[in-house]
Parts: C-alpha cells; sequence; structure tokens
C-alpha cells in the first residue's frame, strides 16, 4: 500500500517551489518521518449506534481505476510527533490498531468498486503544494486526493488549485462521516475547498487539549477533580489559573534559578494564545450572511483585547508558566525549544499541565506516570460550550486538484472510505489514544469525544491575510492594541483581495 510511486513530476516540481504554507513557527515539533502506530479521524464520536451504516452509497464498477492519495509529511523527524502513517495509506511492516483499520477499509473499497488505492507521503518536502501547483500547472493528472496541513490547503485554494468540493453530487457533505464543524467554518462564499471527518486521523492529531499528570497531581496534594470540573462547567480559565498559581512550580533542582529544568504548573507555547482564545470563544475571522470572512478585531475590538489581555497577563508570570518559544528559552540554542522544555518537563514527570496536540500523546505512553486529557478551558461559566481547534501547521485537510478526472465516480469512493472509516477506523483511533498500558482511560474517552465534538475551525488561522493570526501569537501584553492598531489596515487589504478572488466580484 506505502509503495514508492515514480514520481514523473518531481524535476519540474522542484524547479517550481512555490511557497507553501508559512506554517506558525512550528509547534512541537520538527521533520523526518515516522511510522508506526496511531490515528484516526473525527467528529468526537464514539458513536454507539450504528445507523448511519444504513446510509446507502452507490456501488459501481470502476474498471481497475487506480486512485493515488498524496500525504503531506506530519511531523516529519520530530521526537515529540510519533506514530503517523499518512492518511487512508498504513503501514503493514508494523501496523498498529488503526493501520489494521485502515486496510480493513481500503481492501473492502477497492473489492467494492473494483479500484486500486496507492498512498505515497511528500517525497520533496514536508507541505505538498509545490507539487500539486506542478500538476495543476502542467495540466497532467497524478494525484487524485491530497491530505495537507490546513495552512497549506488554504494557500492552495488561493492559488485556485482545487476542486470545490460542494460542485461534486456523490459527495454529501452532511453525512456523519464528515466533521460538520469544518463543513461550517472552512467554507468561503459556500465553496468548500478542503474538508476532514472519519476519513483522516490527523485532523484530531492536530487537535489541541491539556494534558495532566495524574502521578504528579497526586504527589502534589492537588484534590480538585479535573474531570468532574469539566462535567460542572467550572473548567474556566479563572479555575485553571487558581490551580496553576497554587504553589505547583517550584526551582526542584534547588539551583536557584528556575528554568526548564524545574517542576512546573504548565507547559505551553506561544500558539496557545490563539488556542486559548478560541478557547475563550473568540475568533480572529467570523463570516457574514453571504459566508464571506471578516476579522473581529476589526468589528469588535474590546472584545479580543479584553480576552488576550487575560491570557498573556497569565503567560507572562514566569514564575508560574513555562512558555516555550520565548526568548528565555529560545536564547539557550536548543534544535527543537519545545521538545527541550515544555515537552520534556511533562514527559520527566515535572509538569502538572500540558497545553499540546493529541501528536504529542504518542510519545508520552512511554512516561512512568500516568496522564489524563482535559479540555481547553472555557473563558466563563457563562460561555455557551468548550471550543477546541487544530494547529493549522499540523493536522490533516483532504482536498482535490483541479485535475483530478471523473470527480463523481471520485466522490462514491471518498464517500464509501468515510463512511467505512467511521466504522472501523475512528473506534480503532479512540482505542489507541486511550488505551494505557494495561488499563483503560474511560474519563479521558469521554474528554476526547467532548473535544472532538466541539471543535471551531478559525479560518484566519489558515489562510492569515497580511499575517493577521501571527499578531495572536505574541508574548508582548504591553501594547495590543497598538499592534492591531498599526496592522489591521494592510491586512484588511489581502482580505478584501482574497474575496474578490475567491467570488469572482472583480
Ligand atoms: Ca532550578
Amino acid at each position: 500500500m506505502k509503495k514508492t510511486i515514480a514520481i514523473l513530476l518531481l524535476a519540474a516540481m522542484l524547479a517550481f517551489c512555490f511557497a507553501s504554507c508559512e506554517a506558525p513557527e512550528a509547534t512541537d515539533e520538527s521533520s523526518a518521518s515516522s511510522q508506526s502506530s496511531s490515528a484516526v479521524s473525527n467528529a468526537g464520536n464514539s458513536d454507539a449506534s450504528d445507523d448511519y451504516m444504513n446510509i446507502p452509497i452507490e456501488v459501481k464498477d470502476l474498471g481497475g481505476r487506480e486512485i493515488n492519495v498524496l500525504c503531506y509529511n506530519f511531523g516529519e523527524g520530530s521526537a515529540s510527533i510519533l506514530g503517523y502513517t499518512g492518511e487512508i495509506m498504513y503501514d503493514e511492516e508494523n501496523p498498529s490498531a488503526v493501520d489494521e483499520a485502515k486496510k480493513i477499509v481500503v481492501d473492502k473499497i477497492e473489492s467494492l468498486y473494483n479500484v486500486k488505492i496507492n498512498g505515497e507521503y511528500n517525497p520533496i518536502g514536508q507541505y505538498n503544494s509545490s507539487i500539486i501547483k506542478n500538476q495543476v500547472t502542467s495540466g497532467l493528472h497524478y494525484y487524485d486526493i491530497v491530505f495537507d496541513a490546513l495552512c497549506s490547503a488554504a494557500a492552495m485554494a488561493t492559488e485556485g488549485l482545487q476542486v470545490d468540493l460542494t460542485t461534486i453530487s456523490t459527495l454529501d457533505l452532511s453525512q456523519p462521516w464528515w466533521d460538520q464543524n469544518a463543513v461550517k467554518d472552512l467554507s468561503i462564499g459556500n465553496k468548500l475547498f478542503f474538508v476532514c471527518g472519519d476519513i483522516n486521523t490527523f485532523d484530531d492529531q492536530g487537535t489541541f487539549c491539556v494534558l495532566f499528570n495524574k502521578t504528579l497531581k497526586s504527589k502534589l496534594g492537588v484534590e480538585e477533580d479535573f474531570y468532574q470540573l469539566v462535567r460542572d462547567n467550572k473548567w474556566t480559565m479563572d479555575k485553571f489559573e487558581e490551580i496553576c498559581k497554587d504553589n505547583i512550580t517550584y526551582d526542584s533542582t534547588g539551583d536557584g534559578i528556575l528554568d526548564e529544568h524545574d517542576t512546573w504548573a504548565l507547559g505551553t507555547e506561544r500558539y496557545n494564545i490563539f488556542i486559548q482564545l478560541v478557547g475563550a470563544g473568540q475568533h480572529i475571522a467570523g463570516k457574514d450572511a453571504n459566508d464571506l470572512p471578516y476579522l473581529v478585531v476589526d468589528r469588535e475590538p474590546e472584545a479580543t483585547y479584553t480576552i488576550l489581555g487575560d491570557i498573556l497577563e497569565f503567560y507572562n508570570q514566569d514564575n508560574v508558566v513555562m512558555v516555550a518559544n520565548t526568548p528565555k528559552y529560545e536564547n539557550k540554542g536548543y534544535s527543537n525549544v519545545w521538545e527541550a522544555t515544555v515537552h520534556k518537563a511533562f514527559v520527566e514527570g515535572r509538569e502538572l499541565f500540558y497545553m499540546c496536540g493529541l501528536f504529542n500523546a504518542a510519545s508520552f505512553r512511554v512516561m512512568e506516570d500516568e496522564f489524563g486529557i482535559l479540555p481547553i478551558p472555557k473563558y466563563s461559566e457563562i460561555q455557551d460550550r468548550y471550543y477546541h481547534t487544530v494547529q493549522s501547521g499540523h493536522n490533516t485537510m483532504m482536498h482535490i486538484p483541479t485535475t483530478t478526472p471523473d470527480l463523481e465516480d471520485l466522490g462514491l469512493v471518498i464517500s464509501a472510505l468515510a463512511k467505512e472509516s467511521k466504522k472501523y477506523v475512528t473506534p480503532a483511533y479512540y482505542d489507541v489514544q486511550l488505551k494505557y498500558r494495561d488499563s483503560r482511560d474511560d474519563e479521558s474517552g469521554e474528554m476526547l469525544d467532548l473535544i472532538f465534538a466541539t471543535r471551531s475551525f478559525d479560518i484566519a488561522d489558515a489562510y492569515n491575510w497580511g499575517g493577521i493570526r501571527d499578531q495572536y501569537l505574541k508574548i508582548d501584553q504591553s501594547n495590543i492594541a497598538s499592534r492591531f492598531d498599526s496592522t489591521l489596515s494592510a491586512s484588511k487589504m489581502v482580505l478584501e483581495k482574497f474575496i474578490e478572488d475567491m467570488t469572482g466580484s472583480k
């Protein structure tokens, strides 16, 4: 399945090399591929009911059609992101439970539709945009289905390289095997160029949450039941900060210096300023009645400034919170500042909370301490619900290049793959994610249900018009309003041009 396909376009595409996405300063990882276990997707449902299996999808003999899938190199070379085997494709040599589930699905669909499904990692880099741009520009069809990170998929949408998925009549995006929040949030002018669902699992892996060290919690004598706080609607920023500030962080090495080698209440990174902003029910972009984006800070600056101010006040308490990618740690010359600080402290049992992607969880299965999974805190108890989102540079979105032929037939195959993945792959993903040595953490399973069901995708994080998203990742709390004052008009101009291009309105 994971065969190496000769890349006819390789030479030509290297010439192109157009900028893919500007990923938001990486998170916890670096690069080079990892194989082995893990994951599938989405929509947070360990759906007890199989009723969706009765939803019919037309079956058709496609005469041995070959379908080529291209996956980007998620977490390439990272020691803290393990288990990526691509989407749809799987590892045959050391299959995880998820790989085995993917094989069941692929075998079934290949036989049912008389197709051959080939999968491949990006052979020349991390993101796929240069390959797909070359394919589309040259008019040579090769890859039919592509999985890429949100930011890279968005870069391709801006260039007009992808099919509007809503135009494929056999691809019913309202079905439960597609993430309905993604369908709603990621559209632009009612067109949808990329989506996620049960067909992929690394959209789930790219979802951010809070991990907590159960063993350390008990050693520290923290009595609060975190899961119960979530159930009681009391898992708020205030409560979270109160717990963190209760004398947990201390100089455990005893050298008189508080640094990455000590014991911490919370390990986090600058990207999580945005993650917590979303958790607080805010967004960078909203959408109007025509499904077109606008910048929230332009319309409601005070709401944005208040929430950002609260988060930054907390993140600047460097005797409580360790923020990985800030000068204090970046200046130490680590090749991967996340792995050397917040990730390391958690794996060594010196960090109570770690705000990170679920992709990090696999690397903690070797820990001696046990850990659990929690949602991102709400802003306050009156907030309607919890909100979660993905890291735009580290997740997967499915899209289809405009060069792909016979889209109606392909839509049937994709729909069937997605439906069967909901039955086989998603439950296997939950099992892998929750199995902890000999036991199973069902309370974390309950939290995962909540987390996946409350995802919210911010299109400004994907498209980052004029660098608007980057304004939300700065640690400096002294100049929030002036920071936006000086950059907003440029971002608005880029957004205006984007809307014209996407709607053909000029
Ligand atoms: Ca110390």
